[in-house]
């Protein structure tokens, strides 16, 4: 049966969230109360109560059983009705109030696609030393390879009009699906902004394993930026 058109579908990747899941869709549904919302939680296997937490709340849990970050993004975004999308973690680090304006900018014609900027003003504490100088290698490497000004190239936090999403080539099924969405949009002469946000202190186990992802995300820039890239 086919599912009704959503004004706004929030997508939010899922593995074992139990801790943080039922805030994060609780503070989406406050933030877009206004709207005709889906929520879509994309999960892979959790083995906890992340499911039965967001469906209770809701959210419609999709399934994605192959491991990735772009990978449950990219079968989330297939999966999504509205005519806008918005994204975020499902940790509680970032603030689902700011989707409002996010959605603005796109509904006012002001951007094409917007990301939340994390490190523009960024609380002591919020993440560790080590995730810090982490994402300024990978941001330094973006802009110098990319001659581009974007500020925060990991953050996960969008919002688009979907209708833009057959113009982005998106392959990548890991952590470095963010910095391939921001370049693809920006390749493809789409307005790409950011917004400064709070981010906050990660509830739960985090997911990436940040030495390998960050060094991983490093060579896939460099191939992207050479054309060198594994298909599919
Ligand atoms: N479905 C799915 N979600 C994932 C996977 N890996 C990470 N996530 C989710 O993606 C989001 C980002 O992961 P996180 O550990 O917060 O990474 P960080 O924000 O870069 O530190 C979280 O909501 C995770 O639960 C995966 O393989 N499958
Ligand atoms: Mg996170």
């Amino acid at each position: 049966m086919a599912r009704a058109m959503r004004e706004v579908s929030v997508v939010i990747p899922t593995m074992n969230e139990e801790a943080s899941i039922g805030a994060v869709v609780d503070e989406v549904q406050t933030a877009l109360g206004g709207w005709d919302l889906e929520i879509l939680i994309v999960d892979t296997d959790s083995s906890d109560r992340t499911r039965d937490i967001a469906s209770a709340k809701g959210a419609r849990v999709v399934s994605e059983p192959r491991r990735g970050y772009g990978r449950a993004y990219k079968t989330g975004f297939a999966a999504a009705t509205g005519t806008f999308v918005a994204t975020l973690d499902a940790d509680l680090t970032y603030p689902a109030n700011r989707f409002p304006d996010f959605l603005a900018a796109v509904v006012e014609d002001r951007a094409d696609f917007v990301s939340g900027d994390r490190l523009s003003a960024l609380s002591d504490g919020t993440m560790t030393g080590m995730h810090r100088v982490g994402n300024e290698i990978l941001n330094f490497a973006f802009r110098s390879l990319y001659d581009s000004g974007v500020r925060d190239s990991q953050s996960g936090m969008w919002s688009f009009r979907r209708s833009i999403l057959p113009r982005l080539e998106l392959i990548h099924d890991g952590m470095a699906f963010s910095e391939e969405l921001k370049l693809e949009v920006i390749r493809a002469g789409l307005r790409f902004l950011e917004i400064p946000i709070d981010y906050r202190v990660r509830v739960g186990r985090k997911k990436i394993r940040s030495v390998s992802d960050a060094t991983g995300n490093l060579i896939w820039l460099a191939r992207k930026r050479v054309g060198w890239l594994p298909r599919g």
